[in-house]
C-alpha cells in the first residue's frame, strides 16, 4: 500500500508547549543580540581600536618599551612579577600623553606586568606572538580576543588601586606535548 500525504499540515494544530520554547528561544536570541552593543554601556564590551602588525614587528616594538619602562631597583636590576631574575618585568607604563603601553600574549603568559597609576589614561596596545589567546581582566570582567597580526588598542582609567589579573578565556593551543593554557595568568598592577 502507497504511504498517503498525511491529511492535514504535520505541525497544526501548533503545540501549545513547543510555541512557549519557541517564544522563548527567540526573546532569548534578542536579548543575547541586544546584549552586544548594550555591553559598552558597562563597559563589559570595550570599544577598541585595531591596527594590522605582524609577531615579529609586534614583539620588536615590546620588547623596545619593556627597555625603555622597566622598573629597576636601587641596584640596577630589573623588577620582575616574582622577585626572580628571568621573572616578567614590572613596566611603568606611559601615560596616554606619554604614549602608548604594549601587552603581549603568547604560549602561556602575558609580558610584561603593566602598572598603572590610578585615574591617569592609558591607550594599552595588545596583540599575540602565536595563538589567539584572551584577554580577561579579573574581577572586573572585561574581556578581549588577542590575535597575532593585529594590535588591538583600548583606553582605559583604572579607578581602583591593587593587584589585578589577566585570564587567558580563549582555549590557546598546546605545542608539541606541553599545555599551558590554564596556567596562563598574567597581572596588572594600580598604584596610588
Ligand atoms: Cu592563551
Amino acid at each position: 500500500m502507497p504511504i498517503e500525504n498525511p491529511k492535514k499540515t504535520w505541525w497544526e494544530p501548533f503545540n501549545r508547549e513547543e510555541k512557549i520554547w519557541l517564544y522563548i528561544s527567540i526573546v532569548w536570541c534578542a536579548i543575547m543580540f541586544a546584549m552586544m552593543p548594550l555591553g559598552h554601556f558597562w563597559n563589559q564590551n570595550v570599544s577598541s581600536e585595531t591596527y594590522k602588525t605582524t609577531p615579529a614587528e609586534y614583539g620588536k616594538i615590546v620588547q623596545n618599551f619593556i627597555t625603555k619602562y622597566e622598573r629597576k631597583d636601587t641596584k640596577g636590576q630589573v623588577v620582575t612579577h616574582n622577585g626572580q631574575p628571568g621573572g616578567i618585568p614590572l613596566v611603568d607604563a606611559p601615560t596616554k600623553e606619554q604614549g602608548d603601553a604594549f601587552l603581549l600574549a603568547k604560549a602561556w603568559q602575558f609580558t610584561p606586568v603593566l602598572v598603572l597609576k590610578k585615574n591617569k589614561t592609558y591607550r594599552i596596545h595588545m596583540s599575540s606572538q602565536d595563538y589567539q589567546h584572551g584577554f580577561s581582566l579579573q574581577p572586573q570582567n572585561i574581556n578581549i580576543q588577542i590575535l597575532p597580526d593585529y594590535s588591538f588598542v583600548i583606553t582605559m582609567s583604572p579607578n581602583e588601586v591593587g593587584k589585578f589579573f589577566l585570564v587567558c578565556n580563549e582555549y590557546c593551543f598546546f605545542a608539541g606535548e606541553k599545555m599551558g593554557h590554564d596556567s596562563m595568568v598574567g597581572q596588572v598592577i594600580v598604584e596610588e
